[in-house]
Parts: C-alpha cells; sequence; structure tokens
C-alpha cells in the first residue's frame, strides 16, 4: 500500500527527502547554498524547516530537521513517506564519530524508512584536515549496509562542491527503485 501511494506521488513527480544528521553538521547550509541564498546567516535548528526545490524535473520536499542531542528523539516524527534520507556528516568532527555512527545505525533499523535510499554527504571538505570518504566508510561502517541502497559524496555547503550530483543521484535511485531496474 505504501509503495502504491510512492509510485503515485513519483507520478505527480514529487518526493519527500529527509535530512538529517548530527547538530551543526551543516544541513541547513547545504539547503541553503542549493536555492542559491546566503549562506552566512545559519543558525541551528530547533524545529524543522520544510523547502522545496524544483530539480531534474521533480518537485523535491526537503525536511531538514534539527540535530542536536536534547531533540533527536523528534526525528521519529518525521519518516513516514520518506523516499530518500541524506544524512550529513561534518568531516572534520572526529571526535563525535562514533555517535555519528550509532545514530545512523538505530535510523536503519527504522522499518518506516526501510524503504528509502541513502546518501551520505560528508560535508566541509573545504577545510583541510577533515575525513576522508574512505575513513569514513570505514567508521559508519556503510559496506555492512545491505538493508538501503547508500553512496557518500565529498561536499562542501560554502563551495556547493557535490551538492548537485548529490541530489542528481537521489532522485535516480528513488526513480529506479520505484520503477524498475532491478527495484522493488
Ligand atoms: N567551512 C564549512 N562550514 C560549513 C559547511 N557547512 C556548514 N558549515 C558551518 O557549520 C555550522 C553549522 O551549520 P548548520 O547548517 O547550521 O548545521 P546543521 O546541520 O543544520 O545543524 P543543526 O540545525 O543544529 O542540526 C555553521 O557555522 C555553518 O556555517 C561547509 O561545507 N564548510
Ligand atoms: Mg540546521
Amino acid at each position: 500500500m505504501l509503495s502504491i501511494l510512492r509510485k503515485a506521488r513519483l507520478k505527480d513527480k514529487e518526493m519527500r527527502i529527509l535530512m538529517l544528521g548530527l547538530d551543526n553538521a551543516g544541513k541547513t547550509t547545504i539547503v541553503k547554498k542549493i536555492l542559491n541564498e546566503d549562506v552566512n546567516t545559519v543558525s541551528p535548528t530547533l524545529g524543522f524547516i520544510i523547502r522545496t526545490i524544483d530539480f531534474n524535473g521533480f518537485r523535491l520536499n526537503i525536511w531538514d530537521v534539527g540535530g542536536q542531542k536534547t531533540i533527536r528523539s523528534y526525528w521519529r516524527n518525521y519518516f513516514e513517506k520518506t523516499d530518500a534520507l541524506i544524512w550529513v556528516v561534518d568531516a572534520t568532527d572526529h571526535l563525535r564519530i562514533d555517535d555519528c555512527r550509532a545514530e545512523l545505525r538505530g535510523l536503519l533499523l527504522e522499518e518506516r524508512l526501510s524503504g528509502s535510499s541513502l546518501l551520505i554527504f560528508l560535508n566541509k571538505t573545504d577545510i583541510s584536515g577533515g575525513m576522508t570518504v574512505e575513513e569514513v566508510t570505514d567508521a559508519l561502517q556503510l559496506r555492512q549496509i545491505h538493508t538501503h541502497r547508500w553512496t557518500v559524496f565529498p561536499s562542501s555547503a560554502m563551495t556547493g562542491q557535490n551538492l548537485e550530483p548529490g541530489l542528481g543521484w537521489v532522485v535516480k535511485d528513488v526513480q529506479d527503485r520505484n520503477f524498475g531496474f532491478g527495484g522493488q
């Protein structure tokens, strides 16, 4: 039933994308950069923000939810009907990478997110000394993920690096999963 609804929505060329990650990872800044807005006036998200982006012929409804520890328990309120999860990682946040892995692992066990594609933005690559894609793939144990189709794009919300290619992957993967090529 859910999958029928999802296909109906895709026919309307709409997707629902949930953007999560630890606080300070750069979620809100990424969305602003994609929308060509000023990226220097971002403050921590205390609830959530929905932004709509027209991309490759699709209307992407992006739910950008605050990641501070005290409000992570609210994430579950946003799982329903998610086509794709964008998990944003701060490449410079070595100290919290275990926390980051634990939170992501919890999400992947969620029934309501089981049919979603997973894009990981390894963000803040404009800062030197950050973790590499290889390091984060290991630290987050991504190769153990078999329940979701996933990929990692190094990104920067400051320069815009890989933001559009990342969204491009999401749109294509959601389409492929729902309309064939080995999809459900
Ligand atoms: N250098 C650099 N700084 C970034 C980048 N992305 C975000 N930032 C900075 O990181 C800080 C946090 O960015 P936010 O977009 O508010 O992070 P968030 O993930 O939305 O945080 P919460 O809303 O608290 O969950 C801000 O000071 C941003 O300017 C990036 O790619 N490069
Ligand atoms: Mg935010």
